[in-house]
């Protein structure tokens, strides 16, 4: 998909905000769900998300991130820090370092031909794809869900009204 800076501006602001509500409903007791002990849990689906977006200094936007060699944390505050920080880092960088030129250049990844403006869409998706997953963890978990893209279970029966099945 084709995007310029300013739809990818638009997009991420409001998807990278409800990711963040979605990480502030997270508790350190929460992290260690997993559907079973072969999947990835809640902390290491949080953290990858954190870790996919510094992946994008890969592609030669310069901003700070936590290492890949550091130790997924154990701690939800110091996800949520990493998150908050690094998605306001991808923004801030693209915007100031790449034009819409840059969107257009292309590299070969896993075999296939990318745009810049490929990766930042993928970006979007991919995290939308983890986020979606991470929800039913925090289901299981017992934790309350934010809303997303509209009225949760929570949301309904905060409203006295029966939740939609
Ligand atoms: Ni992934």
């Amino acid at each position: 998909m084709n995007m310029s800076i300013e739809d990818f501006n638009a997009e991420w602001l409001k998807e990278a905000r409800i990711t963040e509500q979605v990480m502030d409903a997270l508790t350190d007791d929460s992290l260690k769900t997993a559907i079973t002990d072969q999947h990835r849990t809640l902390g290491q689906l949080a953290w990858h998300l954190v870790m996919s977006i510094q992946f994008m200094n890969m592609l030669g936007l310069q901003f700070e991130g936590p290492s890949r060699e550091q130790e997924i944390p154990d701690s939800a505050a110091e996800i949520q820090a990493s998150y908050r920080r690094i998605r306001h880092a991808l923004l801030d960088a693209v915007k100031s370092q790449w034009s819409e030129e840059d969107l257009q250049e292309t590299r070969e990844f896993d075999g296939e031909l990318w745009t810049n403006a490929g990766f930042l869409h993928f970006t979007l998706m991919h995290q939308t794809h983890h986020r979606g997953q991470m929800t039913v963890l925090m289901r299981q978990a017992g934790l309350r869900i934010p809303e997303l893209y509209g009225p949760t279970y929570d949301s309904w029966i905060d409203r006295g009204m029966d939740p939609l099945v």
